[in-house]
C-alpha cells in the first residue's frame, strides 16, 4: 500500500550525557553511544543505557537489549555507531545524506530530495534489528514523513517486509508492511497519536521464521507503540535498508542481535 520510495523510519538513541571521560576523568572512553560510561565495545547493549549491564541469562546481551532475557540464545552480531571510522552503508535514493561526527544526516528537504535510503549488506534470519535517531524536523511541503526498516529478499531482490513509522494524509501508524511483489499489503499497525514528529526516537523490528512473525515497536520517550504480524512468507533477509521520507534526521546507530 505504500510505494518502496514512500518508506521512510526511523530511531533515535540515549546519548544524552555523553562525556569522552568518565566522571573521575581517569579512564577515557573511546565511545560511548548510549551514554552509560560504559565503552561501546565492553557494553553488553551499546545502543540503550544499562550502567548495571544486568544479564541474567549470561548470554552476554545486557537484559536492556534481550527480548528474552531469560533464555540465553541472543547474540550481538552486529553494532554500527555511523561514526567516520565505522563501516560505511550505501547510500541510494534522491536526498541529501552527510557523515558527521556521530551518525549519518539526512536532509529530505528539496530540492534535494525527499526521500532516501541507507543499506547495511548484513544478512538476518531470526533477529531483532535496532535503529536509533534524532528526527530535526518534518519537511513542511512532503506528502508524508517516515523513518523506516526494510528487509530484502534474499531472493526476489526485493524489499519485502517493513516495520515503520508512517505518517501521511490517511495514515498515522507504526506498522508491518508486506510487499508481495505486486502490492504492499498493512499487516500489523498502531495509530500515531501525534504523527511523525521531531525528537529521539528508536526503532525495532524482530523477525522470526519459527514461527513465523514479526514484531515492531518504536517511537519517542514516553510515547511508545507496538505492533505484530504473522509473517507466512519471511524466510530471513540478505540486507537491510533504512528508508527516509520527509525529515531532517540524524541516524546514530543500527544494530543486530541473533536469535539461535
Ligand atoms: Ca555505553
Ligand atoms: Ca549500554
Ligand atoms: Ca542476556
Amino acid at each position: 500500500m505504500r510505494g518502496w520510495l514512500a518508506i521512510v523510519l526511523l530511531a533515535g538513541c540515549g546519548r544524552i550525557g555523553f562525556d569522552p571521560t568518565d566522571d573521575a576523568g581517569a579512564v577515557a572512553l573511546v565511545h560511548d553511544e548510549d551514554g552509560d560510561l560504559i565503552d561501546d565495545d565492553r557494553d553488553n547493549c551499546p545502543f540503550l543505557a544499562n550502567a548495571d549491564q544486568a544479564d541474567q541469562d549470561g548470554d552476554r546481551v545486557g537484559d536492556a537489549c534481550d527480548r528474552e532475557p531469560a533464555n540465553a540464545r541472543q547474540h550481538l552480531t552486529y553494532f554500527n555507531a555511523l561514526r567516520p571510522s565505522d563501516p560505511a552503508l550505501t547510500v541510494t535514493g534522491f536526498g541529501t545524506w552527510t557523515r558527521g561526527p556521530d551518525g549519518y544526516l539526512f536532509d529530505g528537504d528539496p530540492p534535494q530530495g525527499r526521500n532516501g535510503q541507507l543499506t547495511a549488506n548484513v544478512p538476518v534470519t531470526d533477529a531483532e534489528i535496532w535503529l536509533g535517531a534524532t528526527i530535526r524536523s518534518r519537511v513542511a511541503t512532503a506528502p508524508g514523513w517516515q523513518v523506516a526498516i526494510a528487509l530484502v529478499d534474499q531472493t526476489a531482490n526485493n524489499p519485502y517486509y517493513y516495520g515503520q513509522l508512517y505518517d501521511d494524509a490517511s495514515n498515522r501508524v507504526l506498522s508491518v508492511s508486506e510487499w508481495t511483489g505486486s502490492n504492499y499489503f498493512d499487516r500489523g499497525n498502531q495509530a500515531l497519536a501525534s504523527g511523525v514528529h521531531p525528537g529521539e526516537v528508536d526503532l525495532l523490528l524482530a523477525v522470526r521464521t519459527q514461527p513465523r512473525q514479526i514484531d515492531v515497536i518504536g517511537g519517542w520517550p514516553g510515547e511508545r507503540y507496538q505492533t505484530a504480524a504473522v509473517a507466512p512468507n519471511y524466510a530471513g533477509a540478505d540486507r537491510i535498508v533504512i528508508p527516509i521520507e520527509g525529515l531532517v534526521l540524524e541516524l546514530h546507530y543500527l544494530a543486530i542481535v541473533t536469535t539461535n
